[in-house]
């Protein structure tokens, strides 16, 4: 019988002339701008959601969260075709027998792979978790957001090593040709070079066919993009107010706006808010999950309705949502976007009445904001002491 460790393929046993270090380096070299860019847009999102106290978001560009988002989600698009011919072109590597006769050689050899484990398993949990994100499938109980968060820094810590780790094999094969006689007459008929074309042209498909989300030229070929322009007013829904439970309240008479500094407290109708000097916007909805779309809002200006009820120019507000239920139901807006000249209660979008969906009575949309936080179905909103 053999053993089952024979079952186990040894690194000679693969035998294409294609893997190795000169693929594996340049496909890794975009790889790691991928991973890079995606850390720090990423970075970037997380700090616009939950701002720390050290960081004053800015309200311009409008657009800025826009473009660092659409960046986020195509540079990790554009990974998962360069992560896989990564995996390929060195996978060998993964059978490489270890030396149980040299201790020290062993140790190194023991943490290498832990390291490669670390790094290649954060690197797809992060790929897997945002792609399903961005799809907006969320098969997993854990918290999508606090989890993508913590492994990014797992993902980057590991692959910084992984570059410290690797820069002499790095340097030597970016630097030596990328064709040797034997790959260019090789049995496969593929040069590496026509190789590494093809991983370009699968990265740049890729791209193309989801980055529509966000770039409203591509829509048309972007048959992966989540959200197209459809939608009342051309603008996607995320959440419809049936899915979200609000269609009673947010279509009853009875519908008040609620406006509260302390004890000074304004109601308001729709109409109430109709008659208030409106104001027009042209403002993004710029979802954490990728796709945005640019609208023109008219509405009252958040800071008009702040100051009925006198408000600090300083305090940040509370936003509440007729929605009883989910985590967007409510929001915080620092001071400085509930007092810019673009932040609305909008009213009105693409010159028609705000589509239930969109948030009829009555919505936020503010500049540089994250879509979680653009509130819709607004019932409350309270000065925050
Ligand atoms: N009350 C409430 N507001 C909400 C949401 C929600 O689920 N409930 N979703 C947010 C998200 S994630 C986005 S991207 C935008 C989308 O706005 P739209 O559906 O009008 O395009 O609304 C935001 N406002
Ligand atoms: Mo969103």
């Amino acid at each position: 019988m053999r053993s089952p460790l024979s079952l186990i393929p040894h690194p000679d046993s693969f035998t294409s002339r294609l893997r190795g270090a000169e693929i594996a380096s340049r496909v890794g070299l975009w790889l790691g701008v991928c991973f890079f860019v995606a850390f720090v847009t990423g970075l970037i999102s997380h700090a616009a959601q939950d701002q720390p106290g050290w960081l004053t978001f800015p309200t311009r560009p409008v657009s800025l969260y826009r473009i660092t988002q659409g960046v986020h989600v195509i540079s990790g698009t554009a990974a998962v075709p360069l992560l896989l011919v990564k995996l390929w072109s060195v996978l060998p590597k993964l059978f490489d027998r270890f030396d149980f006769h040299n201790i020290r050689r062993l140790a190194l050899q023991l943490a290498e792979r832990l390291s490669i484990a670390l790094l290649v398993s954060a690197a797809i949990f992060q790929l897997v978790t945002g792609l399903a994100n961005s799809a907006q499938w969320y098969p997993w109980a854990f918290s999508f957001r606090s989890t993508h968060y913590a492994v990014a820094w797992i993902a980057i810590g590991a692959l910084i090593l992984h570059i410290a780790v690797k820069l002499p094999v790095i340097r030597q094969a970016l630097g030596g040709p990328l064709d040797d006689d034997v790959a260019r007459t090789g049995e496969q008929g593929l040069s590496r070079r026509g190789f590494l074309r093809t991983t370009w042209v699968a990265t740049g498909v890729a791209v193309l066919t989801t980055a529509g989300a966000t770039v409203p030229w591509l829509r048309d070929i972007s048959i992966f993009g989540v959200r197209s322009g459809d939608g009342p007013a051309g603008i996607p829904i995320n959440v419809s107010a049936a899915a979200a439970r609000v269609v009673p309240a947010a279509t009853d008479p009875a519908y008040r706006l609620e406006i509260v500094n302390g004890d000074k407290q304004v109601m308001l109708t729709r109409a109430d808010l109709g008659a208030m000097e409106q104001t027009k916007a042209v403002l993004p909805i710029a979802c954490v999950e990728g796709w945005s779309a640019s609208g023109e809002w008219a509405g009252v200006l958040v800071r008009d309705l702040l100051a009925l009820v006198e408000a600090a120019e300083d305090a940040d507000v509370e936003i509440t949502s007729l929605q009883k239920r989910g985590t967007f139901r409510q929001t915080t807006m620092p001071a400085h976007f509930a007092q810019d000249s673009l932040t609305l209660l909008a009213l009105e979008l693409n010159g028609e009445g705000l589509s239930i969906d969109h948030g009829h009575p009555c919505r936020i949309i503010a500049p540089n904001r994250p879509g979680v936080l653009q509130t819709k179905w607004v019932a409350r909103i309270q000065v925050l002491a």
